[in-house]
């Protein structure tokens, strides 16, 4: 059941997308706050000992978020620790499970504020400016409960089903012959690859839907010599509009005022790396739907896919924000620098970028009038994502076009997925990544996954290879890392065949991902959820944040540490344990309930089938496209008649949900296969069954 209440006059985010009638009676657990300070709404609920709290998709630490201060404010911040407030994204939701099972959702384009037990341990407080609405779903099943909130905010992008491939990208592959190189790299050790990225220095000084034609001189026959090594190209496409006369994005911005004004109503003026930028107008109906047409540039040139990015928007400076530094620094250079004054210092030279004022210095035109961009922050990613997105469903409106973005809110997983921005190439960031994969999947961002290996500081060949073991079961499965760190490609290491078996059962694995993905994105379910929302009576399965259930089939418990051949896993139930070398090299066994220790060699990688579950398999490939998604090798751990509801399509096209789409793959007890439907064989199958 969903309840909304509605407080003040709040400006239209479209993340709901069902119509909802506000409550007119009395709202539990709200308090609206009006003093001389502020004026907000609060949200303040007692805990119990044991009450766990799940939600707020992009953020730092636990899948339980009980214990720490959350500031939903889209931020470009590359240091990811855990006493971070605030990460790219604003997902202000919370499920509370406890004496009390509810899921409350603030939408509001303003910073929500939630202390999940920090200021007082029992308790939660949420704050939030004066005009939100809430919304309260209540239900039986903690997956109930995602399910109809998924339900209320629609249903979520969809990727082709070559973005499920391994990706490899850079900061930066300068020009053709480095991306030959890289896919060379791959295709001469035989390690499957699907897509090379380009990074910001493919464009013509970082200007928005140019090629620079020095590095890429052909840039059309370039794209058409990867798709024949089945490889394609994703550019990246920054929010800033490099100031420059001539150019045509800058122009058509500036003449049709679809650029963000300053106070005076003057094109305002930011810097990022093109140097000075307009900021386009994301929440300007007209100029979203110019931006969204302009990606057409490079889907002519045979592009099939992109990644958004700086827009949440990082600024770097405005010109007001320098210059106020530049008089401070003038004020006090010929001073004896005091203390304070060397802290001030300090803070006006590094307090340049992404600056709060800068947030407070510019407009937007809205259906809803003029509003200032801090009144509004956290939906401009959202709607640079959102004009990709509708632009192709006109543009190519049979086609599923890969788009993932880095800032975001509810609502823009209609959109497209989302990575989880710069991370580092430090082993607590793989753990992170773990916990936050179903957080965000609650929310219906399921196209989604973290730079494996790590993007800033140099990395490790464990790491990366612990990471890619990992990324096997993410949808985005991509090795990125920044300029000046050390190269990390699977190829750049040693053991390069630890690197081809572990991304060749993605390969493997990818008709059971993809299933899984397809039916948890046509269903509003969850694809990676946490133990606590499958074993919901296992008081231990709550506490469990190093393993998730992916899809319904497996359980995965990542190895996540430096220098340690195994780990710990708790079972809360008899699984079927496949730890695999290879497609071709396994050993399957059954254990018990309970606490194990699980060896797991640096070149392995293990999973968990629950039992009366089958995991279909393809051969593999090198690329998605040599895989054979019709003949299959079936895993299973089967005690009594099991059926498995695979989903199956053509990967490219967007008529999702026919029926011939879903087929039966069925085992009786003693481990016979059977399929309802000639599309797909059997070849074999590795089925325990006591
Ligand atoms: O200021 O385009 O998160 O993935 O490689 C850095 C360069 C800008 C940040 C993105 C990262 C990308 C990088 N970008």
């Amino acid at each position: 059941m969903v309840k909304k209440y509605s407080f003040g006059k709040i400006f239209n985010t479209e993340a709901v997308v069902k119509k909802i009638a506000p409550e007119k009676g009395k709202m539990p657990f709200f308090r609206q706050q009006n003093n001389d300070t502020k004026d907000g709404i609060l949200f303040i609920y007692g805990m119990e000992k044991e009450d766990k709290v799940y939600g707020l998709g992009e953020q730092v630490r636990g899948i339980n978020k009980r214990g720490h201060l959350y500031i939903n404010n889209c931020t470009d911040d590359p240091v990811h620790s855990e006493e971070k407030n605030s990460l790219y994204g604003a997902h202000n939701f919370i499920l509370v499970d406890g004496r009390e099972r509810f899921l409350v959702f603030f939408d509001t384009p303003e910073k929500v504020t939630f202390d999940i037990g920090y200021t007082d341990m029992d308790v939660i407080t949420i704050e939030t400016a004066i005009d939100v609405d809430c919304y309260i779903v209540t239900g039986n099943k903690l997956l109930d409960i995602v399910k109809e909130f998924r339900t209320i905010i629609g249903q979520s992008y969809i990727a082709p089903r070559w973005a499920f491939g391994y990706q490899q990208c850079r900061w930066s592959y300068m020009n053709e012959d480095e991306i030959r190189e890289v896919v060379k790299g791959h295709r001469e050790n035989n390690i499957p690859l699907d897509t090379v990225y380009m990074d910001i220095d493919y464009m013509e000084s970082y200007k928005d839907f140019t090629i620079n034609e020095k590095a890429f001189p052909k840039f059309e026959k370039f794209v058409e010599e990867m798709k024949k090594e089945h490889v394609r190209l994703i550019p990246i496409i920054d929010a800033g509009v490099k100031i420059e006369k001539g150019y045509d994005v800058y122009e058509e911005g500036v003449k049709n005022n679809y650029f963000c004004k300053d106070k005076d109503g003057k094109d305002f003026v930011g810097a990022v790396w093109p140097g000075k930028v307009h900021f386009p107008d994301f929440l300007n109906e007209e100029a979203r739907k110019w931006f969204g047409k302009k990606y057409k540039f490079l889907l002519d040139k045979g592009i099939e896919g992109f990644w958004n990015d700086m827009n949440e928007p990082a600024i770097f400076y405005s010109d007001k924000g320098l210059q106020e530094a530049f008089d401070y620094v003038d004020s006090v250079r010929d001073t004896n620098v005091d203390i304070n004054s060397f802290f001030t210092l300090k803070d006006k030279v590094l307090g340049i970028a992404n600056s709060p004022a800068d947030y407070k210095s510019f407009y937007h035109n809205t259906k809803e009038g003029k509003i200032c961009h801090d009144k509004l922050h956290n939906l401009y990613g959202y709607n640079m994502t959102r004009a990709a997105g509708e632009a192709f469903d006109e543009m190519v409106p049979d086609k599923r076009i890969l788009m993932f973005s880095r800032a975001s809110y509810i609502g823009m997983h209609r959109n497209g997925g989302i990575w989880q921005g710069d991370n580092m190439a430090w082993w607590s960031h793989l753990l992170m990544t773990i916990k936050m994969l179903p957080s965000l999947n609650m929310c219906g961002f399921l196209y989604t996954g973290s730079d494996m290996g790590g993007f800033g500081a140099n990395t490790t060949e464990d790491l990366v290879l612990r990471w890619t073991q990992f990324g096997v079961f993410t949808p985005l499965m991509r090795n990125h890392a920044a300029l000046g760190t050390r190269k990390q490609e699977p190829y750049q290491f040693k053991n390069v065949e630890d690197f081809k078996n572990i991304i060749g059962i993605r390969y493997g694995l990818l008709s059971y991902i993809y299933s899984e993905y397809m039916k948890a994105a046509l269903n509003n379910e969850m694809y990676a959820k946490p133990l606590a929302f499958v074993y919901e009576d296992d008081a231990h399965a709550k506490e469990v944040e190093d393993q998730l259930i992916i899809g319904d089939s497996i359980m995965i418990a990542p190895v996540y540490t430096q220098n340690t051949m195994g780990r710990y896993v708790y079972l809360p139930e008899e699984m079927m344990a496949v730890k695999m070398r290879s497609l071709t090299e396994y050993d399957c066994k059954v254990l018990p309930a309970g606490h194990h220790y699980v060896d797991v060699d640096l070149n392995e990688m293990i999973f968990f089938i629950r039992p009366n579950h089958l995991v279909p398999m393809t051969y593999g490939g090198e690329s998605t496209e040599e895989v054979d998604f019709a003949t299959l090798k079936v895993f299973g751990f089967v005690k009594k008649n099991t059926t498995y509801e695979l989903y199956l399509d053509d990967g490219v096209s967007k008529d999702y949900g026919k029926k011939e789409n879903y087929m039966e793959i069925k085992a009786d007890k003693k481990g016979n296969l059977t399929v309802n439907n000639d599309k797909i064989t059997v070849k074999e199958s590795v089925i325990l069954n006591k």
